[in-house]
């Protein structure tokens, strides 16, 4: 009974692992609120956790088939007593170089989403320079957002590195709400004005470190209108759950309005009888 019991018991776990590694997919259980990314590259980077979930669940039902012919085997009435072994060279010959093997595939298979998630070649240059939309800094505790004037674009700066280290007139300044053009590939320069920080928008998958002293571009095209929690990734210092900020990505004319809206604010002198309304702050 004892016997059947755990063959049984150690046969049941991989018969889940199916079900779960079948229907996952469907129901995005791995990822924020059940839904899938919400960018092209993010999707791509979904198929890979599914690539690797897998085989992982291929690795497991080995294992655990193992486990239970060995436990049915050994539990033989006329089983001869259990013998020492220094291990089989061949075994272990095996169990190098499958890994191996599967590591080196995932390392290959990968490259393309890769080069399209961090390598500037895979971005057309013309877009690339049209379409820098801001400057992020993180610092102890919160996300400083830089974008150019309206009506001027990043390109317009000599050199992309003008642009970032010297701020120029009519710059535009918030904190911690980031608003991006929808269905528009878009550059953001990450900086960090103090420790490492990371610039972690779950619901798209973009995760990159902002580093002192470096300025790192990210690139990414948002394909659904909507707030998305934007999180610092890096345990940065006390208030690193403060660094809570929100990416809105809205249409063409409302992130014109948006950085209207944002002009006027700070442009606003107090004097007025009707003080402007802050409308871009999270
Ligand atoms: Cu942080």
């Amino acid at each position: 009974m004892s016997r059947l019991f755990w063959c049984g018991f150690f046969t049941l776990w991989p018969i889940v692992a199916i079900v779960a590694c079948a229907i996952s997919p469907a129901m995005n259980w791995a990822f924020p609120d059940n839904e899938p990314a919400a960018t092209e590259l993010g999707r791509r980077i979904d198929d890979l956790f599914y690539l690797i979930l897998i085989i992982v669940t291929i690795a497991f039902i080995g294992t655990m088939a193992a486990l239970s012919w060995a436990l049915w085997q050994a539990s033989k009435e006329d089983k001869p007593k259990a013998w020492f072994t220094h291990g089989s060279h061949n075994l272990e010959m095996v169990w190098t170089i499958v890994p191996s093997g599967i590591l080196l595939f995932i390392a290959l298979y990968q490259v393309d989403v890769w080069a399209m998630y961090r390598m500037r070649s895979s971005v057309d240059e013309d877009a690339y320079l049209n379409n820098v939309v801001a400057e992020v800094t993180a610092r102890q505790f919160e996300w400083r957002i830089r974008y150019p004037a309206p009506g001027t674009r990043f390109k317009d700066a000599a050199d992309i590195h003008d642009w970032l280290s010297q701020p120029r007139a009519g710059d535009l300044y918030t904190v911690n709400h980031l608003h991006v053009p929808v269905n528009k590939q878009i550059v953001i320069w990450l900086k960090s004005g103090d420790v490492q920080h990371a610039f972690f928008v779950p619901k798209l998958r973009v995760k990159q470190d902002a580093l002192p002293g470096q300025a790192i571009d990210i690139w990414f095209n948002v394909n659904k209108a909507g707030d998305y929690d934007l999180l610092c990734a890096e345990l940065c210092g006390w208030g690193h759950y403060k660094m809570r900020g929100r990416l809105s990505a809205v249409s063409e004319t409302d992130y014109q309005q948006a950085l209207q809206d944002l002009k006027n604010y700070q442009e606003d002198d107090g004097v007025d009888d009707q003080p402007v309304a802050r409308t871009t702050s999270p």
